[in-house]
């Protein structure tokens, strides 16, 4: 048996994204492009990084070869795969994992893995979350609350929390009561996914879940109910930075529009929290701030070519924008190829997607047009 981890991280990425459609056509949602040069999934996995947790287990299953293709070794962050510790990719439908039913479905079929590790504690995290996190900060306030979990949690709009799984607290903030995407919300303090367990006592309850014939075998929905039943000590841990799921078309776009905000948005260029990658034809693994053009208020990969003109968008590697051509409140994927005289505004055009002179594409704030990975559009006639 490997020495005592005091922490390792499960990173949830095998979700469809259903609602991120048609840009999950051909890749999981962790891999979804993100900032300019980022991929979602490098968000969590640089906070494990920065938060020095080196022992990260990443679970796939939709569209997995999107995910491994971009992990590889883990090379980029610092995490190369090793005997005790790295990145491990833990696809399901191999090695006696039959598909991943659920959540803790998932990390019930991974009990072997993490035991070989040896954890006293085990960070459950999700593949689609744009925030900048330290969860030493998390890890320490659940040993000082002498929790059994804790659940990370934040404030959202009370119009949107029926998308989230919400809770009541006591002073001492202890949980009370959680309701999974509750139609009728009691309360707008939401769960982010993202769960601290002491193991023994997670793998305890994984077991019984798997037992329950009546169970969805999933955290929200199922687990941490149970463990509020028999009234646990289950903490909410309140952030208080900027934090994002974007795992809807608005909501992607939103929080791109969120990076080009000078205050409240999200910095992608910390020195101190820095972000991590695979970038291609390039040794760096650590990104230099992209430049930012401050006529247009845009942020642009320096390896684009660009004739037309911008406004509040965020342009990605290898973009070419032909003369005349007009880009507003847009997000423009890896290797799009945009002619002459196009008019793009309120929308995100998936990676590789050919943009044909003079075609029009236009969404509203709360219609945001999608044109798919590789997709071509051409001019109405
Ligand atoms: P959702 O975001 O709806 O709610 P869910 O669809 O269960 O969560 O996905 C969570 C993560 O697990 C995602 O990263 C997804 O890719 C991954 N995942 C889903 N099914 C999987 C499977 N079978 N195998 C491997 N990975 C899988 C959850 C909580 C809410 C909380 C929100 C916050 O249930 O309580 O409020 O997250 O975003
Ligand atoms: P900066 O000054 O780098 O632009 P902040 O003022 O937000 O950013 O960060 C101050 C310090 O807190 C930094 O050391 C940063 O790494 C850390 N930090 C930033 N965001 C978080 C977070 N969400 N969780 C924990 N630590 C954070």
């Amino acid at each position: 048996m490997n020495n005592k981890k005091d922490c390792i991280a499960m990173l949830l990425a095998g979700g469809e994204g259903r609602r991120l459609a048609p840009l999950t056509s051909s890749m999981a949602k962790p891999a979804v492009p993100f900032g300019g040069q980022y991929k979602i999934i490098d968000f969590p996995l640089s906070n494990c990084v920065n938060s020095n947790i080196d022992t990260v287990g990443v679970l796939t299953q939709y569209e997995a070869d999107s995910l491994h293709n971009h992990i590889g070794e883990g090379e980029p962050w610092g995490l190369v795969s090793q005997k005790d510790k790295g990145v491990t990719l833990l696809p399901s439908g191999v090695e006696g994992r039959d598909s991943y039913t659920g959540t803790a479905d998932a990390i019930y079929k991974n009990i072997d893995f993490i035991d070989s590790r040896n954890p006293e504690h085990v960070l459950i995290l999700s593949g689609d979350h744009i925030y900048h996190m330290n969860y030493r900060k998390m890890l320490n306030y659940h040993i000082e609350k002498g929790a059994k979990a804790t659940i990370s949690v934040m404030e959202v709009p009370w119009d949107e929390a029926s998308r989230f799984g919400v809770m009541n607290v006591n002073d001492d903030l202890k949980i009370s009561e959680f309701a999974e995407k509750p139609k009728v919300p009691k309360s707008n303090l939401a769960s982010m996914g993202i769960y601290l367990f002491e193991w023994a006592y997670l793998k305890e309850h994984l077991l019984r879940d798997a037992a329950n014939p009546n169970s969805s075998h999933d955290f929200g929905k199922d687990v941490i109910p149970t463990m509020l039943d028999q009234n646990d000590d289950l903490f909410a841990y309140r952030f208080k930075g900027y934090w994002r799921d974007v795992g809807t078309v608005g909501s992607l776009w939103e929080a791109h529009m969120d990076l080009l905000q000078k205050d409240n948005g999200m910095k992608l260029d910390k020195t101190h929290w820095p972000m991590y990658s695979r970038v291609r034809r390039t040794k760096l693994a650590v990104h230099k701030p992209r430049v930012q053009n401050p006529a247009t208020d845009s942020l642009v990969n320096e390896s684009c070519s660009q004739e037309g003109s911008l406004q509040r968008s965020v342009v990605f590697n290898g973009v070419e924008i032909g003369k005349m051509s007009q880009i507003k409140q847009s997000v423009i994927m890896p290797g799009v190829r945009i002619g002459r005289g196009v008019l793009i505004e309120n929308a995100i055009i998936g990676e590789g997607a050919i943009i044909k002179d003079g075609a029009v594409i236009k969404g509203s704030i709360n219609n945001i047009v999608v044109v798919g990975p590789h997709e071509t559009v051409a001019a109405k006639p």
